[in-house]
């Protein structure tokens, strides 16, 4: 890329010190060189940007459209450095002027708009599109205030509103120019014209603008410039400046202005359990209104042919259900802006839309009551009834047989509108995230229409970008690999197979030790300087770091720390290896037990931390503020990575890609890519336990479980249930009761008491092969050698080939 020396940066940094912030570089704040880092990144990318779009305009090939609520992108200067080649000129320039490269990076705040896997691997996604030279872009909501902060309080988690924008965001571009309208309410009027056809007009309706702001996506070393737009919400002014509404009142229109403000106010916190709440729904509509009408109006300004053709120029893919109003307003654009029949347009639209499912869990599936979304959005609702009503037509007329399943089909039922099924009907594919997950979609939570529509059905296993994941956030391991195998896997991850051959070399072992060392070294410096406290970085660092939820059940990871402190207690002279467990999870604020659960680990951490029988053999962090940035510090220093899921329930994860890629093994159940990476790597080469999927489903509908017995058998499981019970952690003794009531009174619905014993045999297990080296760094090497599997550069090249049916632009 660009041929510049540190040299030359150096003047560059102090330059534009003078010439874009008025000072010399003495006076300079870390905040002022991120800025002006961050200003030599756009000046370099800006015409790559514009001369990407003009190839792609002059190629005219089918474009991918990627539609989603999240995408959480986290800090982006360190990897628009990387991506752009500049990394290691900037690294040394600033080492040269006497400064730490890392503190200026983390200036950045992060862009926090997403929950956790679904809005991540949005962000993933788009880094391969760039880098793989894909026409792929996202279209997202720029809201104003990303996934809440997080404090601990007394072991409280306290949520604080995450204000990214306080200061100037470096990255987005207004097009003022490019903004759209949005309608919602109103009222439909239809009409028979002359030849017999409907045509349908909206009157009364509140209007909303849309205004995008642009994001670019750099491909690694391609100059190629994505896009990343993000829809901000604002008020709709008339020829004399004031807000266009009935009634010109100052306060009225300060109301108004600010209700439409907060259509892009806010991340919804919350991603399990959905809430219908209007708001969710307004975000949803402007997000796909405008995003297609930009697509449309693209389309037209590019192709001067029918819009019966847009299948060929382009695809859109929707992330989850969230955007999946996105058939019916493109349905609505195609007939009452563009005259199409409805045959004509429900033909182009099923051609267009590809769904991707991403849970089974039934309390996440979206629904919306129906008279909410008929007030809302009368119009969309009209179609939606239609596409109903010939959908369940259909099912009676040509599918007989089915025609009892026709209300678990139904889009339109109990007075609630199935999002999941609206995706399925219209959209040409449907995959889930991993083997077993679209397994799970076909034979059970999604067999009626697998059997009506079996070849819409596909999977496509998650990956993770290893740019950001392994290059970028673990430099040392990065270079490492380059020494021994050369810098092919950069280009092509699935190389990093070729490691195997070196996994038995005990002094290359010793290198990977080292370097894994060196990152543990650095984490607990960082946990330190958070939290005060000072971990061995000689322990096992056992990892959990994901959104907490019962499912995801931190809650055995603790009893296993509960138990290990009890055995500790009676025995204080037990020999093993010392441990530090790391935990970092978000609870949704609305979250009653996993709140719970957050405070139940800090409450253990302070009493384990602190006790001297324990003599520092056992740590326990809770790391605040999970987020990328956080990740990125975490996983380069990982042994153990915990993906201990209720076999079913995890459709795929990502984090367990992102450990492994960087050498930690697996303690994991059977479920989501767990199995993909037990494929590969083998049970030799992870600790896998617990109960199957199938297990798990069958204890679901057949019953045959009882938390009661295990409880009344096990004696280190009944004491640490009466020691939640009886007050022992908490500073009252009502505090953990509700675990131990949904636990004992509620048949423990996450098998974690099933679970518990061969979870502490595995991690027996764990302790015994850590102790002996080479066995362990062999495994961690061979884990890494198989992660290339799970770049997204692979799952993107998949969707390219078989959804998509694109092809790289150039190169
Ligand atoms: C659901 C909801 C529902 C309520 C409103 C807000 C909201 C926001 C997000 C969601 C999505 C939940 C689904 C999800 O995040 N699934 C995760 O997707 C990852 C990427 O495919 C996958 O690795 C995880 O296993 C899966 O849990």
């Amino acid at each position: 890329m660009l041929e510049l020396t540190a040299e030359a940066f150096k003047e560059k940094i102090t330059n534009k010190l003078k010439t874009d912030r008025g000072i010399e570089i003495g006076d300079a704040s870390d905040k002022d060189i991120y800025y002006v880092i961050a200003a030599i990144v756009n000046e370099e990318i800006m015409p790559q940007w514009y001369d990407t779009q003009k190839k792609y305009e002059e190629k005219n090939n089918k474009q991918i459209f990627y539609l989603s609520m999240e995408f959480l992108v986290g800090n982006l200067l360190q990897s628009n450095l990387l991506n752009c080649g500049m990394l290691d000129v900037s690294n040394q320039a600033l080492k040269e002027l006497g400064l730490d490269p890392e503190n200026i990076y983390a200036k950045e705040h992060d862009a926090a708009l997403g929950n956790g896997g679904l809005g991540r691997l949005a962000a993933c996604f788009l880094d391969s599109l760039a880098s793989l030279n894909y026409a792929g872009h996202g279209y997202g909501i720029r809201y104003r205030y990303g996934l809440f902060e997080q404090r601990i309080i007394n072991g409280n988690q306290v949520e604080l509103p995450d204000y990214w924008l306080k200061n100037d965001y470096p990255w987005e571009t207004k097009k003022e120019d490019e903004a759209v309208c949005i309608h919602f309410h109103g009222d439909v009027h239809m009409f028979k014209k002359n030849d017999g056809t409907l045509e349908f007009n909206y009157e009364n309706t509140d209007k909303v603008m849309a205004i995008p702001y642009d994001i670019p996506i750099i491909g690694y070393e391609n100059k190629v410039i994505n896009t990343l737009r993000l829809w901000s919400a604002e008020a709709v002014y008339d020829e004399q400046e004031t807000l266009a509404t009935e009634n010109n009142e100052f306060y009225h229109d300060l109301d108004h202005k600010h209700s439409i403000e907060q259509i892009s106010g806010f991340l919804y916190p919350d991603d399990s359990n959905h809430e219908g709440k209007e708001l969710r729904l307004k975000q949803q509509y402007f997000l796909v209104s405008s995003s297609i009408q930009h697509i449309i109006k693209n389309f037209k300004k590019n192709n001067h042919t029918s819009l019966r053709r847009l299948p060929e120029k382009v695809v859109i893919q929707i992330n989850d259900t969230h955007p999946s109003l996105a058939i019916p307003e493109l349905m609505r654009i195609l007939m009452d802006e563009e005259n199409f029949s409805w045959n004509a347009a429900w033909e182009v639209t099923t051609k267009v839309i590809a769904y991707t499912n991403h849970t089974t869990l039934s309390e996440a599936l979206e629904t919306w009551p129906k008279g909410m979304l008929e007030h809302l959005l009368p119009r969309i609702y009209m179609i939606i009834d239609e596409i109903n009503e010939r959908f369940c037509k259909g099912i009676w007329y040509d599918h007989e047989a089915l025609r009892d399943t026709i209300p678990s089909l139904a889009i339109i039922a109990d007075d609630q509108v199935h999002m999941a099924r609206l995706a399925i009907v219209g959209s040409f594919s449907v995959n889930g995230v991993a083997r077993i997950h679209t397994e799970i979609l076909k034979k059970q939570e999604m067999k009626h229409f697998y059997n009506l529509f079996p070849d819409r059905f596909n999977n496509k296993t998650n990956g993770i970008t290893h740019r950001r994941w392994l290059l970028q956030a673990n430099p040392n391991l990065a270079s490492l690999i380059t020494d021994v195998i050369g810098p092919q896997w950069i280009k092509r991850p699935k190389q990093l197979i070729s490691l195997l051959k070196y996994s038995k070399d005990s002094s290359l072992l010793e290198k990977f030790d080292q370097v894994k060392h060196e990152n543990k070294k650095i984490l607990a410096n960082h946990i330190y300087e958070r939290t005060g406290i000072l971990v061995d970085d000689q322990s096992i660092f056992d990892v959990q770091i994901k959104r907490l939820h019962e499912y995801k059940r931190q809650l055995l990871n603790i009893f296993h720390i509960i138990y290990l402190y009890n055995e500790l207690k009676v025995n204080p002279n037990q020999d093993i290896t010392p441990r530090t467990f790391i935990f970092g999870a978000k609870a949704a604020p609305s979250y009653h037990l996993a709140k719970e659960v957050i405070k139940l680990i800090n409450t253990v951490a302070s009493i384990v931390n602190y006790d001297p029988d324990i003599r520092g053999k056992l740590k326990v962090i809770f790391l605040e503020n999970y987020n990328v940035s956080l990740a990125e510090k975490i996983i380069p220093a990982a042994d153990i990575s915990e993906q201990i899921s209720t076999a079913s329930k995890e459709a795929s994860g990502t984090g367990n890609m992102k450990l492994m890629m960087n050498g930690a093994l697996t303690v994991g159940t059977l479920d989501g890519a767990n199995i993909e990476i037990n494929d590969l790597v083998g049970n030799q080469n992870m600790f896998i336990f617990g109960l199957t999927a199938d297990e798990v489903m069958d204890y679901y509908q057949h019953g045959g479980f009882d938390a009661t017995a295990i409880y009344n058998t096990d004696d280190r499981v009944k004491r640490i249930l009466d020691q939640l019970n009886q007050g022992e952690f908490g500073s009252h003794d009502i505090e953990f009761k509700d675990i131990y009531y949904n636990i004992l009174y509620h048949n423990d619905p996450y098998f974690v008491l099933k679970d518990f014993e061969p979870y502490i045999e595995t991690h027996e297990i764990v302790e015994r092969t850590y102790r002996d080296r080479l066995t362990w760094l062999n495994m961690s090497v061979t884990n890494i050698a198989h992660s290339g599997k799970f770049s997204s550069d692979r799952t993107i090249r998949e969707y390219a080939t078989d959804i998509w049916k694109v092809k790289q632009v150039w190169g």
